[in-house]
């Protein structure tokens, strides 16, 4: 036995400590829309030890860790009596996703896993993994889980062990401990991932944002924020899809995008965080995005703004897959504070914190993507102008 065990163990125990308790502070300066903070929020880290360890000396001598964790992202939310929830994606060194809840007080740090993760019931089609959960509390009284599972893809040749089907697994739960887990979700579409149920009924149905796609990596011929509704949540199945806000040639969307968090509802509309895609010479680029749709009409976008809300930056742009941001978890608070959860380069969770009045004021003031260098241009002139005439203004004063 090695004679550091005990000792080992106590300095595990002591430093995973002082990573939960870390404070976390906002970043200065800011944009005016939103507060990034100095520290990731989850990371592989902070993976309770005994989840990793066999902590017996008979039975691992050396304390060897015997189930490695390799990152924590793309993590649902909500707010659950006075504690933000994140429901993390976990990946173990094996490659294998499963999903783990993490509580803190505050939203921005002290975030701590509960004992176990979560055991997701199977359908008769295990999953072979499963990913990136979108938490809703549906008007129906349940709170749902729309989750990516994914699977080998059966027609695939033997030499072919990489091909995938994607699909929009379904759980849903009273407590967040017991979870119930209902057929997966039916579309016209070969490929799912992104699938984010809509918190009220539409015309007396459960809506679905959906992501079209034709192959397991490229949107091909689909693609955009899909929508569809479905008479039955525990059968669900969408006969027709129709997309809400497409792929669009030269914009930070132009490869693929996905809906992510559920969106908010507010007076002028409902609120949406997307993300987007766009190819690069050094591979995808992951930004988010919003935009707002109408009240009465869901499939409706009112206001989009140009360009990116948040894109990776300084150490976030380094991960296991380099320049991502992916957010598919958000909580307002009734003060109408907004808690952005997203993850950087696949790796660990962030949390950025803004207000629904700046959302709101971002979405419909901002300008819209004239789609050319030279609306660019116009925009920024106009801006210039009246700034010069603000100046002569407060001149004349
Ligand atoms: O690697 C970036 C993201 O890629 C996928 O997102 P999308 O389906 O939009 O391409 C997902 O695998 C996501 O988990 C991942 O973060």
């Amino acid at each position: 036995m090695d004679i550091n065990f005990e000792e080992r163990i106590a300095d595990m125990a002591v430093r995973q400590e002082e990573l939960l308790r870390k404070r976390n502070v906002p970043v200065v300066p800011h944009n005016g829309l939103y507060y990034r903070y100095k520290n990731p929020i989850l990371t592989a880290g902070h993976v309770p030890y005994t989840w990793k360890y066999d902590l017996n000396p008979a039975t691992n001598p050396f304390l060897m860790e015997r189930f490695g964790i390799n990152a924590v992202l793309n993590a649902g939310a909500i707010k659950w009596g006075d504690k933000f929830l994140l429901i993390a994606r976990v990946e173990g060194i094996d490659r294998k996703s499963f999903f783990a809840i993490a509580e803190s007080p505050n939203g921005i740090d002290n975030f701590r896993f509960w004992d176990y993760p979560v055991a997701i019931p199977e359908t008769d089609e295990p999953d072979t993994n499963v990913y990136d959960m979108r938490l809703v509390a549906h008007e129906d009284g349940w709170v749902y889980g729309l989750f990516c599972t994914e699977r080998r893809d059966p027609a695939a040749s033997a030499g072919d062990q990489s091909a995938a089907i994607a699909q929009c697994g379904i759980i849903r739960s009273k407590d967040l401990v017991n979870w119930q887990r209902l057929a997966d979700l039916k579309t016209p579409s070969p490929q799912q991932r992104n699938v984010v149920l809509h918190p009220e009924f539409v015309d007396n149905k459960y809506a679905f944002y959906t992501r079209p796609q034709d192959g397991f990596v490229e949107a091909g011929n689909g693609g955009g924020i899909g929508f569809g509704l479905s008479d039955s949540i525990e059968n669900a199945s969408i006969r027709e899809e129709i997309v809400i806000d497409k792929k669009v040639y030269h914009t930070v969307y132009e490869a693929k995008n996905g809906l992510g968090p559920a969106p908010i509802k507010t007076g002028k509309g409902w609120l949406h965080l997307a993300h987007g895609v766009r190819n690069t010479a050094a591979g995808l680029r992951y930004v988010l995005y919003m935009f707002l749709t109408d009240l009465n009409d869901v499939t409706k976008v009112t206001h989009k703004p140009a360009g990116y809300f948040l894109a990776p930056e300084g150490e976030e742009r380094i991960g296991d897959v380099s320049n991502v941001v992916f957010c598919n978890g958000w909580i307002v608070e009734p003060g109408g504070a907004v808690y952005i959860y997203y993850a950087s380069s696949d790796t660990r969770m962030h949390v950025a914190t803004s207000s629904i009045a700046q959302l709101l004021d971002y979405v419909m003031n901002n300008p819209a993507d004239g789609l050319r260098s030279a609306t660019s241009v116009q925009t920024i002139q106009q801006l210039i102008t009246s700034n010069y005439k603000l100046n002569e203004t407060a001149k004349l004063v």
